[in-house]
């Protein structure tokens, strides 16, 4: 059975040289990463006031750093999924090809994704608070582990924390404004895995829409966005996606 029936999204599909993808927590949960809202969301047993949070940091930096390892210790281990593979595909049979992702996981680009906008940074990163020095995961990790009260501290007596975008903190502007001309320009967006909760990021697929771009979400349930999208493939997002990219290369005539 197919799943582009639509023959206004068939067109758009054949004549198409500018998509863009945005993703969200629920791309990695089948690698086994967790989401963040629902009932086994990660904000069901750890409050985002506390973890997310400058205020949270200052309060308790140990509490934070540690919560950050565990996390990064689980991401490291996951590995890419046919979601992530499926957008990766992608990629290579348009001209323009953006991939905005509030995720902080880098499983998009370990499943072979170039154009990667990262909206909330990433856990593989690290800076210094006070003098903004940037740490590479190798450098962080022998800093933490040498620190005795477990709060990393940077050569200028800084505290440092994971390069992530915390709620209250402004997204990177470079990222926020590659994230919009890639939602103003494209012909298809397609929402993958994301509650649509949280902004700006929630906003990228309403410029899309606004300027004439046909919306796909991808999400097994209903989300903030499903009621404005043009169409909504109720499922996961690795099993969708890897039958939606074949019909999409069929249509396309790229064979094999
Ligand atoms: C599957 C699946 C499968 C499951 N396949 N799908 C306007 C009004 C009100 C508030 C605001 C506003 N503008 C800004 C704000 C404040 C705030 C905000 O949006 N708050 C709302 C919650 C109300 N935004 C901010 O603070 C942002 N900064 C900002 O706007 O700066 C300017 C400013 C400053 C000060 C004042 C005002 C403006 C920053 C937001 C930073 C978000 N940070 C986090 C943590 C990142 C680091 C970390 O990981 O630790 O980012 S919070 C968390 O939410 C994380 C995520 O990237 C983000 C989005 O979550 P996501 O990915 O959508 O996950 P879920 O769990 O919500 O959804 C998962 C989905 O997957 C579900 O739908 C499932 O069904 C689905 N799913 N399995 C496909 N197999
Ligand atoms: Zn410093």
């Amino acid at each position: 059975m197919s799943l582009i029936k639509d023959s206004r999204l068939k067109k758009i599909i054949k004549n198409t040289g500018f998509v863009t993808v945005l993703t969200g927590s629920g791309i990695s949960a089948e690698s086994g990463i967790h989401t963040f809202r629902g009932d086994n969301g990660l904000w069901s047993k750890f409050s985002p006031d506390e973890l997310a949070s400058f205020e949270g940091f200052y309060k308790n930096p140990a509490r934070v750093m540690e919560w950050y390892e565990y996390r990064r210790n689980v991401i490291l281990k996951a590995k890419p999924n046919p979601g992530h593979f499926a957008i990766a595909e992608i990629e290579k049979y348009v001209q323009n090809f953006y991939l905005i992702t509030q995720n902080i996981d880098r499983l998009h680009q370990k499943a072979g994704s170039r154009n990667v906008i990262e909206l909330h940074g990433n856990i593989m990163e690290n800076y210094c608070i006070k003098c903004g020095k940037m740490f590479s995961l190798e450098e962080f990790e022998k800093i933490y582990n040498e620190s005795s009260d477990r709060i990393p501290k940077c050569e200028c007596k800084g505290l440092i924390r994971p390069n992530v975008v915390w709620f209250g903190e402004q997204l990177p502007e470079d990222a926020v404004e590659k994230a919009y001309y890639a939602s103003v320009n494209c012909d298809l967006f397609i929402i993958v895995g994301t509650s649509g909760a949280v902004r700006p990021a929630s906003d990228f697929p309403r410029y899309a829409k606004y300027n004439g771009a046909y919306i796909i979400e991808v999400n097994p349930c209903r989300s903030f966005l499903t009621d404005f999208v043009d169409l909504w493939f109720e499922g996961k997002a690795g099993e969708i996606l890897p039958e939606f990219v074949e019909e999409f290369k069929n249509l396309k005539g790229i064979n094999g």
